[in-house]
């Protein structure tokens, strides 16, 4: 079951440098871009400091921060205890990046604080990305043997979700103490986005039940996609039946078709390799449109095809990334091609983009990672630093927008000038696109750029060097 390959991000050949092709540019122009890219990364690495100081000082242990006000804002559970999500999802950055100290401060908490013997319900589907993920990803960085004790008990908490559930599809909420599960009504990334952790956890422990049941809470949910290969975005997991239509890349499905394509190439299990190039065929096949030139994947009824509106969520952007992986490069060009003209004409990315109009129709960006994960994806990939150059110029527009006095904020209308800040700092930002930046500008010797994986949350589960 768990025979190694080579992961998603993998390099297809020679990267040993980040310079150019060897003779296309001379020593000089190459010594200048490598500075470049250097003191680029290095700024990435200062600001991720000084977030996590500002952290640190005004909200160590809390699951979020305000960076505006200077507060915290519980994730799990609103009045109750908070499980330290930030430094969870922090670590793999603070050590990807050597930021020893601060991933010692962070390890430190967590091995003193954090406890799941809650008497509270946690959403399945994000605390496994988030808090199972971040956990599997230090106890990797680090072998802290801790770390992945308590990331076994979590799993053991939040199992009855799996067990329970007459189909195998996970219910969306446990109660971490009782394990009394809740809300059958659930949505494909909820339910098929576990087979990176699990998995993991499997391989680490021995244990193959946790990489069954999140097999076969996949599976479930593939079997039911209808006779033009697609999944519809709402199903009850105690009957089996769709509560939709609508099958969309972007949430609430996006990252169950990101998980079928690992449970490929990081276990090997041939069963997700077909069920992932089922989907994306049929992906291709109903849901892509032109529109002035560009590519995009509509939203379209899953039994008939028929297309339902021009919208596009950010979150789609990771299917970029996705494509590249899976081998439709043109696809994946095209696709970032469009992605690169919003990010050309507004700066920001909007929360979600009417395709049709060329404009934004949720005019908020909740500091999301997409773009930036998509072009570390297509860089390992290939080496063009068009990529970084992409996720240079996002960098650059997060920091001119969303840097607040303590930290880095979400913002709540992006075609404001300047654009109007919100007060979060989501725990995905100290996850995934700081690390993205990090990993593309810096060629850090603390990854290894051939053999690797990243999950949905940007958390490195293969790949951390020494
Ligand atoms: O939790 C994050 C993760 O990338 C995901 N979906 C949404 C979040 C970031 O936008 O899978």
């Amino acid at each position: 079951m768990f025979r190694f390959r080579p992961s998603r991000r993998m390099v297809l050949a020679g990267l040993s440098t980040f310079a150019p092709i060897a003779g296309l540019r001379s020593a000089r122009a190459s010594q200048s871009s490598h500075d470049h890219w250097r003191m680029l990364a290095e700024d990435v690495r200062a600001q991720m400091a000084w977030a996590w100081r500002n952290y640190v000082e005004r909200a160590f242990g809390q699951d979020q921060i305000k960076p505006v006000s200077g507060g915290a804002e519980p994730f799990f559970f609103p009045g109750g205890p908070p499980m330290g999500l930030t430094i969870v999802e922090a670590l793999g950055t603070l050590h990807v990046m050597g930021l020893d100290a601060e991933f010692a401060e962070g390890a430190t908490w967590i091995e003193r604080n954090l406890t799941f013997d809650i008497d509270g319900e946690v959403q399945v589907f994000e605390t496994s990305i988030r808090m199972l993920g971040g956990l599997l990803s230090a106890w990797r960085a680090s072998g802290n043997a801790r770390l992945l004790g308590l990331a076994r008990d979590l799993a053991a908490r939040l199992m009855p979700a799996f067990a329970m559930s007459p189909t195998g599809m996970p219910y969306r909420f446990v109660n971490l103490r009782t394990g009394a599960v809740r809300d059958p009504v659930s949505f494909p990334a909820e339910i098929g986005t576990y087979i990176a952790e699990w998995g993991t956890l499997s391989r680490a422990t021995g244990d193959g039940r946790f990489y069954d049941v999140a097999k076969r809470a996949a599976k479930a949910l593939f079997d039911r996609r209808s006779k033009l290969d697609l999944v519809a975005d709402t199903i009850n997991v105690e009957t089996g039946e769709w509560q939709s239509r609508r099958a969309t890349i972007g949430p609430p499905t996006d990252s169950y078709f990101e998980y079928l394509w690992d449970g490929w190439q990081l276990f090997g299990d041939p069963d997700f390799r077909h069920w992932y190039d089922v989907h994306a065929a049929a992906t291709v096949r109903q849901q892509a449109v032109i529109a002035d030139g560009r590519l995009w994947f509509a939203q379209v009824d899953f039994e008939t095809g028929e297309r339902l509106d021009h919208h596009q969520s950010e979150l789609a952007a990771f299917f970029v990334g996705l494509l590249a992986q899976g081998g439709d490069m043109a696809h994946a060009r095209a696709y970032m091609a469009s992605w690169a003209d919003v990010q050309a004409r507004y700066g920001l990315l909007p929360e979600g983009f009417d395709f049709a109009k060329f404009a934004p129709d949720r005019v908020s960006n909740a500091l999301r990672p997409e773009f930036a994960d998509s072009c570390l994806s297509l860089f390992l990939l290939d080496c063009d630093d068009h990529w970084r150059q992409l996720a240079a110029c996002h960098y650059e527009w997060m920091k001119k927008t969303s840097r607040a006095p303590f930290g880095f904020t979400v913002i709540d209308d992006i075609t404001a000038n300047p654009a109007r800040q919100g007060d979060l700092c989501p725990g995905y930002w100290w996850s995934e696109q700081m690390k993205y930046y990090w990993l593309l500008f810096s060629n850090t010797g603390r990854f290894d750029y051939r053999r690797n994986y990243l999950s949905t949350e940007g958390d490195i589960l293969l790949g951390f060097r020494k």
